[in-house]
């Protein structure tokens, strides 16, 4: 075993408090396509194209095709590895990931920075509702008669500010962030790290390549999420 992973090991051992940021990179083993990178969601669909409320606005049919492709896939794919050792480790979860596979794989203390997809909204009335089922009808509407959006955040829409103090309180409190598979270019949820090296925390990177937040990490571990965390976080 590398030092620096015998290491990163020992410090999450010792520590109180263990945050983790996730991002697509967590689901990939599961077979979920990230949204960047080689094969990412998004070199098929610009996202500009689709995750904005102009682009709902503008053609809610092919927004709702998309997200009904995605919730078909989510249906039929397993937590992996990397999930489950987060699911036995005591930390909060913060992901930008709307697919649910953190709480399928046991983790009890989610916070969801970027919505669900397993939510839908009312666009008309806001009512808000789950429907985990994977063959949803593609224009949903509300029982008001509204049509119903995806439960998620989009570009230029804010976080909802509860779930986001959540966020920052738990980057702010943990000894050890550990940020795994986020290209970290999608604010202000890569803001959590500085944040939370500006407290002090220790930040250990798991990605399959480097980011923006690698050289300023205490430790980056450069493999599969899948293979890294249980390595980190198994005893
Ligand atoms: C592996 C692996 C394996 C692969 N193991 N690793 C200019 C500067 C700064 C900010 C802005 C700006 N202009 C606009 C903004 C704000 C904007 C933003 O950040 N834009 C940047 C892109 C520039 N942010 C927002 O708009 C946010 N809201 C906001 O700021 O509110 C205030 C505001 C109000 C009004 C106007 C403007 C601002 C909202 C952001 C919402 C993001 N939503 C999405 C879609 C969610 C719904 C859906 O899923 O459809 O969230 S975008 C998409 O990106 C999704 C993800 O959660 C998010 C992050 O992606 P993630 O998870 O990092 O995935 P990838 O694919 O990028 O990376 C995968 C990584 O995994 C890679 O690094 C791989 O190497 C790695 N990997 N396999 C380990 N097996
Ligand atoms: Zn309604």
């Amino acid at each position: 075993m590398p030092d620096s992973l015998k290491e990163a090991r020992q410090l999450l051992a010792e520590a109180r408090n263990i945050a983790i940021l996730s991002g697509a990179g967590v689901s990939a083993e599961s077979g979920v396509p990230t949204f960047r990178g080689a094969a990412g969601l998004w070199r098929k669909f610009r996202p500009e194209d689709l995750a904005t409320p102009e682009a709902f606005a503008h053609d809610p049919k092919t927004s709702w095709e998309w997200y009904s492709w995605r919730r078909g896939i989510v249906a039929g794919v397993q937590p992996n590895r990397g999930h489950f050792a987060l699911a036995k480790t005591e930390c909060t979860v913060i992901t930008q990931n709307v697919d649910g596979l953190h709480q399928r794989a046991g983790s009890k203390n989610v916070i969801e920075v970027h919505g669900s997809i397993w939510l839908l909204r009312c666009t008309q009335c806001r009512r808000e509702w789950e429907d985990l089922s994977p063959a949803i009808e593609l224009m949903p509407h509300c029982k008001c008669g509204g049509l119903a959006r995806p439960g998620v955040v989009w570009f230029g829409e804010s976080l909802d500010p509860n779930v986001w103090a959540a966020a920052e309180t738990a980057a702010r409190s943990c000894d050890v962030l550990i940020v795994a598979g986020t290209s970290a270019v999608v604010y202000p949820a890569a803001g959590l790290a500085p944040i939370a090296k500006a407290e002090g925390a220790k930040i250990i990177e798991v990605n399959l390549e480097t980011t923006s937040l690698s050289a300023s990490v205490d430790y980056s571990f450069t493999g599969p999420s899948g293979v890294i965390l249980p390595q980190l976080l198994d005893r």
